[in-house]
């Protein structure tokens, strides 16, 4: 009220005569708000007095300079690429333009730069009317179609830009409101027309801008505030930070001098369940919320019974060379319906204000992977704040603690987001309660419930609830709990409550001290991450900010920064899958999108495996869990798609599979038509086993080994010429070879897969002493699959035929037909030389740049070669900052948390490798030290590796040579040692130690 008055102080009498001379001044005595595209940005406190779905009407008093193509946004509540919300901008140029679900409507306004002109658009659903103003005059409508309701999604009201920042305007804006009905020609004539026009009603917000607003700017009418980037803002700190903070104790540690703005800056935390990315704001703090049961979609059946008719005649045309028609008839007749999997989807953010700050010193945030605990400091005049984040796998809760050196001095507004359908309330004077439903996709409708809730429990000051927030004031201290739940049970059951287990959670959480919380959350995680410990060396550089590490890896001498990723890829794995969790998707939990790349989901011709490759080896076999209870899912959707589109017993998983574990061919027979992804994922089975000897546990997963094996005696085909067993139709992982296309026979990966399946089927059951002719078919099928074959470039060819040079892309990204060498231990350099030297020539072929896995791959490979600095150049890849983000995400580019977990993987094959041998039920171990040790990492230790046979190493190493290991053995068994040349058998018993010095 009080710049209302003193705007139009100069007497609005006078102006309104000049006003009807030369059209709407709006503001007389102000030149309004300039916008030059680099102002802060205004946006409403509140979204839900906005979220109007019948009638809108958006109006504002603009002076536009002469814009772009692509115009500026005047008021905008409208999610980018989507008609969900509603929206008033100048697109294309100096034009207006009203845009909601209806669609939009464009007037050619020509917006003058040296004058002021008011504009509204008008909408409403149940009167059929869409309308575009300007200056008081009615200048287009929509008429035609359907007038739906518009749909709102909580997405922030923005003057001047939209909810992303970008399509900003610039040029003035002095005066601007949005109603909640439509208001009528009359009613828009006369406010252009005035100076000073009285507020109507249906009015949500009116608000006037002086020169230089504040950071706030209360409503002449309405109720609705506008603040500087509100508490939806970016978390970039527009003041100063001064003073230049040291590393933390910590040196398991990432650390930064400035807050993430961008979600790859962001801490990730984690209980293999909830996942948050903590951003470290200094004003405004965002934690992005995951669960990982918040998928799209509900239970489905993608199989598709035309599929099977096709079956014989794509195998004909295959067999005759006809691949273009094969691939017709599959992409036609044999893909999945629907053709997509179901995408892994954001719970929302956790938003919270504290009050502005021009100037802080010595800000901190970091991410401390020995206690898993994200913190922030930083010091305002002399009170040093803090905050505390942890997903804890013991109370099942995230927990923000918030502290300040001074007693009283904790104060801030708490608030939720999202982009789901959802409703944020609050629940008494301390809780906030989002409760949504999950999105459809590609036709499949959402069937989860889902909530989450967040408490506050301050000590001193005052909690109080407001609309959709709370407001905690001068308190001393503030634990925030959130807890989140959806209704998911297992893939075929969506049955469950939301609520009991969130709630469950936060009073439970509640009746504990933080100090308890976070002790029991730091034990829980350090059992498992503190099996392992690694020093490759430190220098100088180790002590500066993660970020300017990774952007100087590439040149700067930096072992710990090897030791670092390793332990950070041990990190995500402890944070992203745990028993009774969902196994770790394409990103681990963490994912802030409704549509992340790939739908976030379990690619499994690669990516899922690869994150589990560093599980057994860094002493992680708990981790593996998830991946197992997945494998079991799939022996029961698989045998469904092995039935339908097959015409098989046992079971089937192409790939890629979902929450839903759908199972069948998606995307296009280019990508999808691979049916040995199921058998690859058994691979993990087994190897617990080889890892943990565990008996029990082979006795439970028998079954899926057996239906994997009995999937492909029922299906693989007599190929013509050499008469080998091998699958068909299918593919070498999304490579076209010779004729443009992927389909094939028998690729090279798939015998080596089912060599592996059949191999560990065999000895399962002969360790379960069962199925003892199954065992001979087993093993009569596996002679006659195609051998490995060297091709005319030295190479190990791909496929059944030489067609490696005249592929597409002779550099592409994945290596499948490598699997033979690495994760398999088929071919090695002792035992099969001849084709470790083809596996060689194929790398270098392929070259060693390519994503972030393709290069996580590559490491692991030339590790098996035993390559050493070959490996660590290929290593120096992915540390560097093409390949890893300044939170030490793996960028593919974007974001896949494969390249963390392959990375993980090499860094161990580096230093240890193992295979075992059967006879009979007895495995033997061999077991490497050193193989592929750098000049890089001259003189280390490693401490509690393990190798299979249930092996637990120590290794430490001088000037590049062993001093000596320690093997520990856990089941009492033979085992072959070797380092270099040099090679000895010992049998250590169950519990006993083993010390060698490699002689
Ligand atoms: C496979 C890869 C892509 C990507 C995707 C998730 O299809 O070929 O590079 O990693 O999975």
């Amino acid at each position: 009220m009080q710049s209302r008055r003193r705007w139009f102080s100069t007497g609005w009498v006078a102006i309104a005569v000049a006003l009807l001379l030369v059209g709407p001044t709006g503001a007389a005595g102000s030149d309004g708000m300039r916008l030059d595209g680099k102002s802060p940005i205004y946006e409403a406190q509140s979204q839900r007095a906005l979220d109007l779905t019948d009638e809108v009407t958006l109006e504002a008093w603009v002076r536009a300079d002469r814009m772009g193509q692509s115009g500026g946004r005047i008021l905008d509540k409208s999610m980018p690429g989507t008609s969900d919300g509603y929206m008033l901008d100048t697109f294309p140029g100096n034009s207006l333009r009203f845009v909601n679900a209806k669609g939009s409507c464009t007037y050619d306004a020509k917006l003058p730069a040296d004058r002021w002109s008011h504009v509204a658009g008008v909408y409403s659903a149940s009167k059929k009317i869409m309308k575009l103003y300007l200056n008081g005059q009615e200048v287009a409508s929509a008429d035609g179609g359907a007038f739906v309701p518009m749909t709102t999604t909580g997405i922030p009201l923005r003057i001047g830009c939209d909810p992303r920042g970008d399509n900003r305007f610039v040029g003035r804006i002095q005066r601007a409101a949005v109603y909640r009905r439509a208001l009528n020609a009359d009613e828009i004539a006369s406010r252009a027309n005035q100076a000073e026009p009285a507020s109507l009603r249906g009015v949500v917000g009116e608000w006037v801008f002086a020169a230089e607003p504040g950071r706030k700017i209360e409503p002449v009418a309405g109720r609705l505030a506008l603040e500087v980037e509100g508490l939806n803002s970016s978390t970039r700190f527009w003041g100063t930070i001064a003073g230049q903070v040291s590393a933390p104790k910590e040196p398991l540690s990432l650390w930064y001098r400035q807050p993430a703005v961008e979600w790859v800056e962001a801490l990730a935390v984690g209980n293999g369940r909830l996942g948050a990315m903590v951003f470290g704001g200094i004003d405004r703090e965002r934690i992005q919320l995951n669960e990982d049961t918040l998928w799209a979609g509900g239970p489905y059946d993608p199989t598709r019974p035309e599929a099977l008719e096709a079956l014989p005649e794509a195998r004909r045309l295959i067999f005759a060379g006809k691949y273009r028609e094969a691939d017709a008839l599959i992409g036609k007749q044999m893909m999945s319906k629907p053709l997509g999997q179901m995408p892994y989807q954001v719970v929302g953010d956790l938003l919270l204000a504290f009050p502005s700050v021009e100037k802080v010193t010595d800000y901190r945030r970091d991410l401390n992977l020995d206690e898993a605990v994200a913190s922030v400091t930083y010091t305002v005049d002399d009170v040093t704040f803090k905050r505390e984040v942890f997903s804890s796998p013991v109370d099942q809760v995230i927990v923000v603690r918030i502290t300040a050196s001074k007693p009283g001095r904790v104060s801030f507004t708490a608030g939720m987001k999202t982009p789901q359908r959802a409703t944020i309330e609050t629940e008494n004077s301390d809780t906030l309660v989002m409760r949504g439903v999950n999105g459809a996709s590609q036709g499949i409708d959402g069937a989860l419930k889902f909530q989450s809730r967040v408490r506050v429990l301050a000590s001193g000051g005052t909690t109080k609830s407001e609309g959709d927030r709370l407001t905690v004031t001068n308190a001393d201290s503030a634990t925030l709990l959130v807890a989140a739940a959806t209704s998911y049970k297992s893939f075929k059951d969506v049955s469950g409550d939301p609520e009991t287990p969130a709630k469950a959670a936060i009073t439970a959480a509640s009746a504990k001290s933080f100090d308890t919380l976070r002790a029991d959350h730091v034990a829980e995680h350090r059992r498992l991450f503190r099996r392992v410990s690694l020093d490759l060396g430190v220098t100088e550089v180790a002590s500066l900010p993660t970020d300017e590490r990774i952007r100087n890896s590439m040149t700067n001498h930096d072992p710990q920064l090897a030791a670092l990723y390793f332990q950070f890829g041990r990190y995500l794995l402890i944070s992203s899958s745990r028993p009774g969790t969902q196994p770790a998707n394409l990103q681990g939990i963490w994912n802030d999108s409704m549509s992340p790349p790939w739908s976030s989901k379990y690619t499994i011709n690669i990516n899922t495996e690869m994150n589990y490759w560093p599980a057994e080896p860094t002493a992680l076999s708990e981790c593996v869990e998830p991946l197992v209870a997945m494998v079991m899912d799939l022996t029961e959707t698989g045998a469904r798609t092995a039935r339908v589109n097959w015409g098989a017993s046992g079971w089937v998983c192409h790939h890629n599979t979902d929450l839903w574990r759908a199972s069948g061919p998606i995307d296009g027979p280019f990508w999808g038509f691979w049916p040995t992804g199921g058998a690859w994922l058994c691979k993990h089975l087994w190897e617990h086993y080889e890892y943990g000897g565990d008996q029990a546990f082979l006795a439970k997963v028998y079954p899926a080994l057996k239906g994997a094996s009995q999937f492909f005696l029922d299906t693989l085909v007599e190929e013509p010429t050499h008469k080998w067993l091998v699958t068909c139709p299918s593919i070498s992982p999304e490579n076209g070879h010779k004729y443009g296309v992927s389909v094939c026979a028998g690729p090279t990966m798939d015998n080596q897969i089912l060599r592996d399946l059949f191999a560990s089927c065999i000895h399962a059951a002969t360790i379960l002493g069962v199925d003892e002719a199954f065992r001979g078919k087993l093993e009569a099928t596996r002679a006659r699959l195609a051998p490995d074959q060297i091709g005319k470039e030295g190479q190990l060819q791909e496929w059944l035929e030489d067609w490696d040079m005249e592929a597409g892309d002779i550099h592409h990204r994945h290596v499948s037909h490598l699997y033979g060498l690495h994760p398999s231990d088929q071919i090695n350099v002792h035992d099969t030389p001849e084709l470790a030297a083809a596996v060689r020539r194929s790398l270098e072929i392929r070259g060693d740049n390519a994503t972030g896995w393709g290069i996580g791959w590559r490491i692991n490979l030339w590790a098996r070669l035993q390559d050493a600095e070959h490996t660590f150049q290929i290593l120096k890849l992915l540390l560097g900052p093409e390949r890893t983000y300044p939170n030490m995400f793996d960028a593919h580019p974007p974001f896949q948390i494969d390249g963390n977990f392959g990375g993980a993987s090499g860094i161990a094959e580096m230093l240890l490798q193992t295979r075992v041998r059967f006879s009979g039920p007895a495995m033997t171990a061999e077991i490497e030290l050193l193989p592929a040790l750098p000049k890089a990492f001259a003189t280390g230790s490693v401490r509690g590796l393990r190798a299979k046979g249930g092996f637990d190493v120590d290794i430490e190493w001088a000037d590049g040579k062993l001093v000596a290991a320690t093997i520990r053995s856990r089941l009492g068994s033979a085992c072959r040692l070797r380092y270099g040349d040099v090679v000895r058998e010992v049998r250590i018993e169950k519990g006993g130690t083993f010390r060698w010095d490699g002689r």
